[in-house]
């Protein structure tokens, strides 16, 4: 559970993935006491809080190492605001590998959860003579068709955190870009239910009485779900509008989360939030009152 406790409305969470070597921590350090290290191969994941600007970062610095990959990062890709790709510019024989898992979290995990996303793409050790130039790379990862992804602001930059290079630069986009997303995103949600399948409510937050009789109500919209399904194809988040709400549902292994937004710029929100609440039901549900409540705290409700 302490997962979700990092969600907090003050800090912004955001992921660094890149192939073993790339200079992932090299980079995290540099961040947190502008000197350049040679750290140990991560294990895992560590989290590190950082100030950048006016905004607090809880940067989860992950393993570059394969066993990592499909579960971590891709966890952690979904549930974060921003994501950071580290590439070894100087290491031609990994371009390949780096290119598909870059591609994969691009098509397979982003395409899945339909949030709007910033990604930094940075391909570091510039410094370096056998550094590739960036055409080079931009062509190869055929970086060029990132433009095709309207939710994903995009920038790329070659840098070196041994020699400064573009570091500061880079983050000054990232942070504004961040900034301008959480503002759209952080507002007001008007009611969140979970229940299970059949429309039993497991924990309902509706202060103004949207849903008078939540299963019906479940059910009503489950209903409405069902009928878009007809004519849209199934997909993981419906999103229906009724009277002046709109209302997000996602069903995925026995739970349905509904949540209820007055504005469709918090919708984005709602979906990062409902992937998360949908981790979390697949993991344990004891408390879940006690637990949902101090999520959400962090959102206004
Ligand atoms: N020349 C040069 N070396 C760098 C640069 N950035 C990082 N390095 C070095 O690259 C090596 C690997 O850096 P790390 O930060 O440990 O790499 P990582 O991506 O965190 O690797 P994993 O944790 O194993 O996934 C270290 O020796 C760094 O000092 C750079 O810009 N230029
Ligand atoms: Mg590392």
């Amino acid at each position: 559970m302490e997962n979700l406790f990092r969600y907090k409305k003050d800090t912004v969470p955001i992921v660094i993935i890149g192939l073993q070597y790339a200079g992932k921590t090299t980079l995290v350090n540099w961040l947190k006491d502008k000197r350049f290290t040679r750290p140990k191969p991560t294990v895992g994941v560590v989290v590190e809080k950082i100030r950048i600007g006016d905004l607090l970062f809880n940067i989860h610095d992950i393993s570059g190492q394969e066993a990592f990959r499909e579960n971590m990062w891709k966890s952690n890709v979904l549930t974060s605001m921003g994501v950071i790709f580290v590439l070894d510019s100087s290491d031609a024989s990994r371009l390949e590998e780096a290119s598909t898992w870059y591609w994969k979290m691009v098509k397979e995990w982003l395409c899945e959860s339909y949030s709007d996303k910033t990604i930094l793409f940075l391909a570091n050790k510039s410094d370096l003579k056998t550094s590739l130039n960036l055409d080079k790379i931009i062509n190869k990862m055929k970086l060029d068709e990132m433009s095709s992804y309207p939710n994903i602001s995009f920038q790329f930059f070659k840098s070196s955190v041994r020699n400064e290079e573009n570091i500061e630069l880079a983050f000054k986009w990232f942070t504004s870009k961040i900034k301008h997303f959480r503002e759209l995103q952080i507002k007001k949600f008007k009611a969140l239910i979970v229940s299970d399948i059949f429309g039993n409510p497991l924990y309902v937050h509706d202060p103004d009485e949207i849903a008078q009789d939540t299963s019906m109500f479940v059910g009503y919209i489950k209903a409405l779900s069902g009928f878009a399904n007809e004519i849209l194809g199934p997909e993981r988040f419906k999103v229906l509008k009724v009277d002046e709400n709109h209302f997000l549902i996602s069903e995925l292994n026995d739970h349905v989360v509904l949540i209820a937004v007055d504005q469709e710029e918090a919708l984005p929100e709602a979906r990062r939030l409902s992937i998360l609440l949908h981790e979390y039901l697949k993991k344990e549900n004891k408390d879940l009152t006690t637990e949902l409540n101090a999520l959400l705290s962090d959102y206004e409700l």
